[in-house]
C-alpha cells in the first residue's frame, strides 16, 4: 500500500517538533537553549498580518522582546545609554541574517509586535517556513519575516 505524502509528512511531524530548539543569547552570557515547549510557556500573542504573497493570515507567536527578557536582557528603563549600541542578530538555518535595534522591540517604545511565531492560522508552520518564523504584521517589506529561526543573539555594536 502507498501512502499519500500529506499522511506521511504528518506521521513525521511530531518528530520534526520535538527536534526543534533555537540557541538565545544574551551579550555575554550562557546561551540559553529553548524548545518549542519552553516557547509555549512564554506570553502569546495573535496577530492578522498578510504574508509574502498577499494572502492573510492570523499568526500567533511569542514577542522577540518577551524571548531575550526569558534569557537575561532587560527592557524598559535600563534600555538607553550604552545599552542602545546592542543589536539583536537573528540567524536562520539557511544562514538568512537580519539584525534589529532593541528600541524596535521594546512595546515602550513602539506598539508594531516583533513576534516569533509556531502558528499560522491554529497549524504548526511547515518545514520550509518552521518551526519558527518571525512575524512582523507591520512593516511594509517581509525581508525580516525569517524563516526558519535557529538563533537570536543580542551583540554590542563594535566601539
Ligand atoms: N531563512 C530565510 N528567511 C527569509 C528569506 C530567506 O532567504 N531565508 N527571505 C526573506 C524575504 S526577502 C522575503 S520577501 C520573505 C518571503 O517570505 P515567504 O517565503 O513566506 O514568501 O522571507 C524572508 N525570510
Ligand atoms: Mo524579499
Amino acid at each position: 500500500m502507498r501512502l499519500p505524502l500529506p499522511f506521511l509528512s504528518l506521521l513525521f511531524l511530531p518528530f520534526y517538533l520535538s527536534a526543534a530548539e533555537i540557541t538565545v543569547r544574551v551579550g555575554e552570557e550562557k546561551p540559553l537553549t529553548l524548545s518549542l515547549a519552553d516557547l509555549e510557556l512564554l506570553p502569546h500573542l495573535t496577530v492578522k498580518a498578510a504574508d509574502h504573497g498577499g494572502k492573510q493570515a492570523e499568526w500567533t507567536g511569542v514577542p522577540l522582546y518577551q524571548v531575550l527578557q526569558h534569557a537575561g536582557m532587560s527592557f524598559g528603563d535600563t534600555l538607553r545609554g550604552p545599552a542602545l549600541a546592542q543589536y539583536v542578530l537573528v540567524t536562520a538555518s539557511d544562514g538568512y541574517r537580519a539584525v534589529f535595534a532593541l528600541p524596535e522591540l521594546d512595546p515602550r517604545c513602539t506598539d508594531d509586535p516583533v513576534l516569533l511565531c509556531e502558528t499560522m492560522n491554529g497549524a504548526p508552520l511547515p518545514p520550509e517556513t518552521g518551526p519558527l518564523r518571525l512575524v512582523l504584521p507591520r512593516e511594509r517589506r517581509h525581508f525580516r519575516w525569517v524563516r526558519q529561526v535557529v538563533s537570536i543573539e543580542v551583540r554590542k555594536a563594535a566601539p
